[in-house]
């Protein structure tokens, strides 16, 4: 791996603060449901001369010279995504997820056009129509909900909305929704409103190439997905379609949205979309589900509410109001055992974004690590321990020592 002397050598400002982010990455327990960690093969990739390229276009015609390697390189991450998720066509030029978004938007409907997505404190994305973003300004979004009694989304719900309020597209697919999608019973109601189907599988990517949750790429007209969540790939985003779409979905990357892609993160993305292809990553997704179905069991046991009371992906949002606190406030105590989460919002939640209801706990960088049902046990005692006895500092410094030595052998792959 890197022994980083040039940057030591050159910059030790810098590479002071990049060795404290390894020490805190190496010791401390990473739960945020949206993180992971890279082979060292991907971090590597990254590392390259693919950087000081320009190369607006697409492979075969670009606006600059000297791209035959590019090509050759883009290429390459193209066909192992399309052969990852079945998809007719790609597009792995989107800088990430939000981006990605905003081409979807771009290619298939026209702004004040009407557009149905989850709500952001039901689960939903920011870019599915929130009115801080992009998506809610330019956008006339409808917002579906989960059903406030299971925590599931109600599809007779969505397809009365829609038969309300006939969009010109649904968006399915979320950031803290612990359920299976119905992917065809949205590609239903679109069809019976005559609506464009896009699905955002950011968080769920991973799973999906695995064959480990449903895959909306055979149904949808449009799918993004970030590249670096349970994909475990670079930061990053791409599109895939329908190839009747391609052609509106690369311009709407390039010239619409972006200008050169970052083609080192496209050679990442193809080294990720390679190993995602492998055995392995199968036995990876599988116990990702594994150990998170096993934490929110643990957490039940001991008496916390999990939204839809479970999991059949990587993630669940707990909702800690039971225990007398904020979000905002486990995500303290926990820091201070050395265990990242995200607070986030509750179905109906009563308190702000910024101080809301529930935490969201992840598997997809632990299992990374080769933690198992064992560890995920000892993990949701910690955590149990730590908002019990919040009050009592040397309880919390006991508790980060354990965790820093569990840490500590299951090193992440990259350090
Ligand atoms: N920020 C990501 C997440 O944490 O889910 C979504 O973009």
């Amino acid at each position: 791996m890197f022994d980083y002397k040039n940057l030591s050598a050159q910059d030790g400002e810098v590479m002071a603060e990049v060795k404290k982010e390894m020490e805190r990455q190496s010791q401390e327990m990473e739960l945020i449901a949206s993180e992971n960690y890279v082979s060292k093969a991907v971090l590597e990739a990254m590392a390259t001369v693919l950087t000081n390229k320009y190369s607006e276009g697409t492979p075969g015609h670009r606006y600059y010279g000297g791209n035959q390697v590019i090509d050759e390189v883009e290429t390459i991450a193209v066909e192992r995504a399309k052969k990852l998720f079945g998809a007719e066509h790609v597009n792995v030029q989107p800088l990430s997820g939000s981006p990605a978004n905003a081409a979807v938007y771009m290619a298939f409907i026209k702004p004040g056009d009407k557009v149905l997505g989850l709500r952001l404190d039901h689960g939903g994305h920011l870019s599915h129509g929130h009115p801080v973003n992009f998506s809610g300004m330019l956008y006339n979004f409808s917002q579906y909900e989960v059903d406030s009694e299971t925590g599931k989304i109600n599809m007779d719900k969505v397809r009365e909305l829609a038969l309300k309020e006939k969009p010109k597209m649904i968006v399915a697919g979320y950031s803290a929704y612990a359920r299976e999608v119905e992917w065809q019973k949205f590609k239903d109601i679109a069809d019976e409103v005559g609506a464009f189907t896009f699905a955002d599988i950011a968080h769920t990517a991973g799973l999906i190439a695995a064959g480990e949750m449903a895959n909306p790429v055979p149904l949808f007209d449009v799918v993004s997905t970030t590249t670096h969540k349970t994909l475990r790939g670079p930061r990053g985003a791409m599109i895939m379609c329908k190839e009747q779409f391609a052609k509106q979905v690369d311009r709407a990357v390039f010239p619409g949205m972006q200008g050169g892609p970052h083609d080192h993160i496209t050679a990442a993305k193809a080294v990720a979309f390679g190993e995602a292809l492998l055995p392995e990553f199968k036995d990876y997704a599988k116990q990702v589900i594994l150990n998170a179905k096993t934490m929110a069991e643990e957490f039940m046991k001991l008496g916390f509410r999990i939204i839809s009371n479970g999991t059949d992906n990587h993630l669940m949002v707990v909702d800690m109001t039971g225990k007398g606190l904020s979000g905002k406030e486990v995500e303290i105590i926990l820091d201070k055992c050395g265990i990242s989460v995200s607070r986030s919002t509750i179905p109906n939640d009563p308190n702000p974004p910024l101080n809301p209801s529930g935490v969201r706990f992840g598997t997809p960088a632990i299992t990374t690590r080769g933690m198992k049902q064992e560890e995920i046990k000892k993990i949701v005692t910690w955590i149990n321990a730590a908002i019990e006895q919040r009050e009592e500092p040397e309880m919390l410094e006991n508790i980060k020592k354990e965790v820093r030595e569990m840490c500590l052998s299951f090193p992440i792959p990259s350090i």
